[in-house]
């Protein structure tokens, strides 16, 4: 299978590292110094055991440098990026091809829809966790499942069920558990419900996920935007299950109790967040529907002036 990963982060490269030795993998990424040591030497994995692996991919700094279609795209950008990688995405997709979003926060998978055709576009999490080290070197930082759904209404259509299907089995090949849900809107919103409750807070925290499920303070805060959030999907008509979605935040800061919030790793570095995709996307829901969410507002105005104040940090 022919696969173009855009977004060569930390989730890029981890992703790139894994599934080259199963299929025939190239990055894209705006890094050049990252490209050029992934050409060089190709992608360095440490692995969770701490080996390491060199695994031989190849780097694209520019889409007009791609000389084939490709079966499938993952697109690991930043939400900010989602546009320009639906637009890299339309180009250099194969007319059968799939584009499989693995991004954070809500309207990821509507833009890229919008830009390759509903019947191209897929949705996926991943709990896989993993850090970028530096040029060309990324280290994986935790396992967890992946789940794969067709974008809302294509189940049923277009092959997207088989394309879907195939995607699962390689992943698995190469030892990225994935299994497939049926329903696309409910498996981005149980993610966005996780990013909702752990993201901004570790970021004004400046503490590590475990922190929120471990100290009372924290979980209180964590358990109010939680259920904001969950308020606003059931009012939306999302079908969230039975199962405790508090708990399930709680299981995810246990179970990745060292890691840096993506959102935290933003701030560490003065870059901007995807606060507004993540808390912001609830709130702007949320008044869709007639359901109000002062601590996810609270939430993205602070990281907000974070953001802004990014310069002046004492
Ligand atoms: O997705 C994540 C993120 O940091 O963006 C979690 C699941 C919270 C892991 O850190």
């Amino acid at each position: 299978m022919e696969i173009l990963i855009i977004g060569a982060g930390a989730m890029g490269g981890l992703f790139g590292a894994m599934l080259g030795p199963f299929a025939q993998v190239r990055l894209c990424t705006t890094n050049a110094e990252h490209a050029l040591a992934i050409n060089r030497d190709g992608l360095l994995l440490t692995g969770m055991d701490g080996a390491l692996r060199r695994v031989p991919v190849t780097a694209l700094t520019d889409p007009a440098q791609s000389d084939r279609p490709a079966d499938l795209i993952l697109v690991c950008t930043k939400a900010r990026s989602t546009e320009a990688a639906a637009q890299t995405a339309r180009q250099l997709l194969a007319e059968d091809g799939l584009t499989l979003t693995l991004q954070n926060g809500l309207g990821n998978l509507e833009r890229i829809a919008a830009v390759v055709g509903p019947a191209r576009a897929a949705a996926g999490i991943t709990a896989q966790a993993a850090t970028l080290l530096g040029p060309g070197r990324v280290r994986h930082a935790g396992v967890g499942p992946t789940v794969l759904a067709a974008a809302p209404g294509q189940s049923g259509q277009s092959g997207q069920g088989g394309k879907i299907a195939a995607v699962a089995e390689l992943f698995n090949r190469a030892s990225v558990e994935t299994r497939i849900a049926e329903d696309g809107e409910a498996l981005l919103w149980s993610k966005l419900i996780v990013n909702v409750g752990i993201n901004a807070l570790t970021a004004l925290l400046r503490a590590a996920n475990g922190a929120l499920a471990q100290v009372p303070e924290c979980e209180r805060l964590m358990a109010q935007a939680v259920a904001e959030a969950v308020a606003v999907g059931q009012a939306l008509g999302v079908n969230l299950g039975p199962e405790d979605q508090l708990d399930r935040v709680r299981q995810v800061c246990t179970l990745t109790a060292a890691n840096r919030s993506s959102m935290l790793q933003d701030i560490l570095r003065g870059r901007p967040t995807e606060i507004d995709v993540i808390n912001g996307a609830v709130v702007a829901k949320g008044r869709e529907v007639g359901v109000a969410a002062p601590v996810n507002a609270l939430l993205t105005q602070l990281i907000q002036a974070l953001e802004a104040t990014a310069s002046q940090r004492i």
